[in-house]
């Protein structure tokens, strides 16, 4: 029986090696052992990914790589999404409308971040990438959002999530925006007029929890 430092490691070997065999593997083994969908996903797979952007960034993998890893990353968490938040109340703690800005295509932090949400009791509505700012204010319109969240990856496309706090605040919304992704800071939130920054997915529920419960303090 593998010890469950070891699973973790078979999760982050598959995604650094893009074995689709493997991470199926790892997941049903990981599952099988009781480890958590949190754990496998942020010190399994996710550990992997961050090995494989490192390796980007060095120039010793190309972007066709990095694709066939981001896919196996997917696939892993598609094997954990159905036991998030099982034994999380039916009732939901509040409406998010999440999305990746406009022009980017990075969207795997967003998944992270939407299945420990969903897993913690949010309703999170998902609009995908490339994402024009005015959708994020219908869309948050429409499902009565306490929340925008938006992710950008990249610093060409971080302008979009000014753009999303500017539309909310002409039309004098309530709502809280909330940003992410690995170009963004909290500098530049605070600088864009943003409500919260949160750097990684282990924390968005911690910060969300907060976020709302001031809001019904206001
Ligand atoms: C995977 C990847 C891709 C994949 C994306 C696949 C997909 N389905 O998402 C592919 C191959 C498609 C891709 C394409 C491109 N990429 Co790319 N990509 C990456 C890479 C290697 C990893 C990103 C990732 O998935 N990380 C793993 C996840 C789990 O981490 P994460 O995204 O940071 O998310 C965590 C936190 O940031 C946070 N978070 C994320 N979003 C949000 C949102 C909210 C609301 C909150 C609260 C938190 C939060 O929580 C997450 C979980 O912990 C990064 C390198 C890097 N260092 O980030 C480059 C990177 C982002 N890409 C880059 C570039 C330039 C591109 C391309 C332009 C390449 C090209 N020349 O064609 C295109 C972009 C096209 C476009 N218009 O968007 C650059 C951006 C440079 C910059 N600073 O502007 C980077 C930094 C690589 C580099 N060093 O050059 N890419």
């Amino acid at each position: 029986m593998d010890t469950k430092g070891e699973v973790l490691q078979m999760l982050k070997k598959a995604v650094e090696t893009w074995d689709m065999e493997l991470v199926h593997e790892a997941s049903q083994n990981a599952l099988s052992q009781g480890i958590t969908p949190y754990e496998a996903i942020e010190k399994g797979l996710g550990k992997g990914m961050i090995n494989i952007s490192e390796r980007f960034n060095e120039g010793l993998i190309f972007l066709p790589q990095v694709l066939a890893a981001s896919k196996a990353m997917e696939e892993g968490m598609a094997v954990f999404e159905p036991f998030i938040g099982k034994d999380s109340p039916h009732t939901t703690k509040g409406n998010i409308v999440i999305g990746t800005v406009q022009g980017d295509v990075h969207e795997i932090g967003k998944h992270v971040v939407c299945a420990f949400l969903r897993g913690a009791g949010y309703s999170v509505f998902d609009l995908g990438r490339d994402v024009p700012p005015d959708d994020f204010l219908e869309a948050a319109k429409e499902r009565n959002a306490s929340i925008v969240a938006a992710s950008a990856l990249m610093t060409t496309t971080l302008i979009g999530q000014k753009k999303i706090v500017k539309c909310l605040k002409e039309e004098e919304l309530n709502i809280k925006t909330l940003f992410g992704g690995a170009c963004c800071t909290r500098k530049w939130v605070e600088s864009i007029g943003g409500d919260e920054y949160c750097s990684c997915g282990s924390e968005v529920v911690e910060c969300v929890d907060r976020m709302l419960k001031f809001n019904k303090g206001d």
